[in-house]
């Protein structure tokens, strides 16, 4: 089992057009109405207006931001959104999408991707489809279901046409009815992606989650008393702005080796020597005592497979 230091905490973005249904999401998997005490904010006109954090209603340590919409006046392009909202500084992202496929939603993908973080696609409003739809007398729900599937795929695609989203990323929801079509399957899957905390295992690498090494950590080598991993965070990461406050605070001439992974989020080092812990790199970030890997963890993070 994949396992995640207890401090962290899970930042999910949802992001996409404007009026999408971003808020609505929200509001839908928190339980709430939209007009409750607490609720994020709902409306037919440009709503959200500033990035606002709202907790997951079973996990706390998720938190969904809602983010305002992409391709307003107060948005209006990619270099503009990603500034103001910060977009690198969510760990993972929600894609909102409602009606047609539109620029900003590819746009938005291919950013998520360029950063090294994964995202759900998802597909609004299937209600207002249905009914629109009801009205051919060739209507079937499945295959306009199965339509929109094969169309978010057609687009969700690199310039060398491959697909940024596998098919079982795609949802297609309405928040007014979280009882049908992908609802239930969005909610399950956004708690089944993130890592479990579980204290059985704990002292495992965390995995699963882009920048969630903070702090240098240390792990013995099974095989080598005298061989220890720091994990080191990955350079990219909003923590470290440039090399010389990385170098300075992970204290990058301590160590004897280094193995660089060539995922943005981490690099281990192999240090030959024992290291002590008063002689730890940083002052401004802890080190947990050293930690053992488990035999079934392999040390590294993966490059965000899950959402
Ligand atoms: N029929 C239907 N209407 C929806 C759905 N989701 C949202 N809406 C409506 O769409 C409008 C916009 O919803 P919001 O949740 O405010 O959308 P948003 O993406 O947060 O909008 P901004 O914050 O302005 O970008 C509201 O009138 C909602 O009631 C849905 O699944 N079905
Ligand atoms: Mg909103």
């Amino acid at each position: 089992m994949l396992q995640v230091r207890k401090d962290l905490m899970v930042e999910i973005g949802v992001t996409g057009d404007a009026g999408a249904g971003k808020s609505s999401f929200i509001n839908a998997i928190r339980g709430l109405d939209d007009d409750a005490d607490g609720a994020a904010p709902v409306d037919v006109i440009e709503c959200t207006k500033e990035p606002t954090s709202f907790n997951h209603p079973k996990n706390p340590k998720i938190k969904f931001w809602d983010l305002p919409g992409i391709g307003t006046p107060m948005y209006p392009d990619l270099e503009t959104y990603r500034d103001k909202v910060q977009l690198g500084k969510y760990h993972t992202f929600l894609i909102f999408s409602s009606s047609r496929f539109t620029e900003n939603d590819i746009i938005l993908a291919k950013e998520i991707k360029k950063q090294g973080k994964s995202f759900f696609f998802i597909r609004t409003k299937i209600d207002e489809n249905v009914r629109a739809e009801k009205r051919k007398k060739s209507f079937s729900e499945a295959a306009m279901l199965q339509k929109f599937r094969r169309n978010c795929m057609e687009n969700l695609v690199d310039e060398a046409g491959k697909p940024i989203c596998s098919e079982d990323h795609i949802f297609l929801i309405s928040n007014h009815h979280p009882g049908k079509w992908d609802f239930g399957r969005l909610t399950r899957a956004i708690l089944d992606a993130l890592p479990r905390l579980c204290d059985d295992d704990y002292g495992a690498a965390p995995v699963d989650i882009v920048d969630c090494a903070k702090a240098p950590t240390c792990y013995n080598y099974p095989a080598d008393p005298n061989i220890k991993f720091w994990e080191l965070p990955g350079i990219e990461n909003p923590y470290f702005t440039d090399l010389e406050t990385y170098r300075y605070k992970v204290q990058l001439d301590k160590y004897d080796t280094f193995d660089l992974t060539l995922m943005m989020t981490s690099a281990q080092v192999v240090e030959t020597s024992v290291t002590t812990t008063d002689n730890s790199p940083s002052q401004d970030y802890t080190h947990p005592d050293d930690q053992t890997i488990p035999s079934h963890v392999t040390l590294g993070f993966k490059p965000f497979t899950a959402l």
